[in-house]
């Protein structure tokens, strides 16, 4: 047999991105430490500038008073968490923030809501905000819940990059920690986003009282769409007084650091966003993140309600470990 390929045969296989199964990536999990972060290494290096890692800022557009029940998160109604409910910000307040992000060095702004899904009277107000912030040149990202027949082209034809929907954990924890909609609706939102030409800003939240398979399950989800996301965000559960899985214990840093490096090795072209929860970690373990391959952050002192490392504090961080901002649009390298 003739097993010499030519290069259009090489460029193929390497393109078909073949499905993961759960033992395949449980078997990653379980790899020794050194092993899989190497591994994850050696997939961020082929694909990615090895020290470079993009800013983005978060602003909350429309804040709290959500009536879905994630049982992490802050905004839903019918938790007290002391979160001040806000209603949608005016394009001129968005315009400042994102002025003032770009000014701080973020390439990235993602704008987040309170919603179940946009109504369409504040949707076209988001889709002016969207065009305000890419007129400055940033990246745009947004995430405001389930969306409706043609919301994703309206966003998409405002200048929006990216939305932000999370599946947020494996298919079976999903109903334990959301009641109020099924994940397969999270699906159909990201298939309405997909078919609109954005890109998918697509991850989950671990730190949620699951196990490791449920964190491989949430991997092979996200690593088995086809194509897989171009942005993956991996939150650590921020802990907020009021919700349910407030007190619940908190994971294993090392076993965060390898959801990351699955996250890269299965999904090698993704940007791999370390997300909620920096605030909580050591600077060593955010350390430990970057060599898995995590190649973004949340830039600025707030996240959505909760807090975030000092911009300040982040750039001292990243001249320590010799990674420079990004000045990119999270478009990879190769
Ligand atoms: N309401 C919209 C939705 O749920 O799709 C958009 C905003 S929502 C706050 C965006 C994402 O933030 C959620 O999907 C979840 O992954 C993440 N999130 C919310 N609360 C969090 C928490 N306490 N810790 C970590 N991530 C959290
Ligand atoms: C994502 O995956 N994480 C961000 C962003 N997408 C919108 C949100 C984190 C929220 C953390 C809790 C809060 O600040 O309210
Ligand atoms: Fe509402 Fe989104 Fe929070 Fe769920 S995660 S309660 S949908 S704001």
């Amino acid at each position: 047999m003739n097993t010499a390929l030519t290069a259009a045969e090489q460029s193929l296989l390497e393109n078909l991105d073949p499905a993961w199964t759960l033992d395949a990536v449980m078997a990653l999990f379980e790899k020794p430490f050194g092993d899989l972060v190497f591994e994850a290494q050696q997939v961020h290096r082929s694909h990615f500038e090895p020290n470079s890692v993009q800013l983005s800022t978060l602003l909350s557009i429309k804040t709290g008073g959500c009536p879905e029940d994630c049982g992490y998160c802050p905004q839903a109604a019918r938790y007290h968490t002391g979160v001040a409910n806000s209603d949608l910000m005016s394009v001129g307040e968005v315009l400042t923030a994102a002025r003032a992000a770009k000014q701080n060095g973020a390439t990235r702004f993602c704008m987040g809501a309170a919603w179940r899904g946009p109504k369409q009277r504040d949707l076209d107000k988001v889709a002016e905000m969207v065009a305000a912030v890419k007129s400055l040149g940033l990246e745009t990202c947004a995430t405001l819940g389930m969306l409706r027949e043609g919301q994703a082209e309206q966003l998409k034809g405002a200048g929006l990059d990216y939305y932000n929907h999370n599946i947020d954990t494996g298919a079976d924890h999903y109903q334990r920690v959301v009641s109020t909609r099924t994940q397969d609706e999270r699906y159909e939102t990201l298939t309405r986003v997909r078919a609109a030409g954005l890109s998918v800003c697509c991850g989950g939240i671990v730190g949620m009282g699951e196990s490791r398979q449920t964190r491989a399950e949430l991997i092979v989800q996200l690593a088995n769409m086809d194509p897989y996301p171009e942005s993956v965000p991996i939150n650590n559960l921020v802990q907020v007084k009021g919700t349910p899985l407030h007190g619940i214990a908190p994971i294993d840093p090392f076993e965060f650091v390898r959801t990351v490096a699955c996250a890269r090795v299965t999904m090698p072209r993704a940007m791999v966003r370390l997300s909620a929860g920096r605030e909580q970690m050591s600077d060593e373990l955010q350390a430990l993140c970057f060599m898995a391959g995590a190649n973004s952050i949340f830039y600025g002192d707030k996240l959505l309600t909760t807090g975030n490392p000092q911009a300040a504090s982040d750039r001292r961080l990243f001249s320590r470990l010799g990674i420079e901002a990004s000045t990119s649009n999270g478009v990879p390298a190769d």
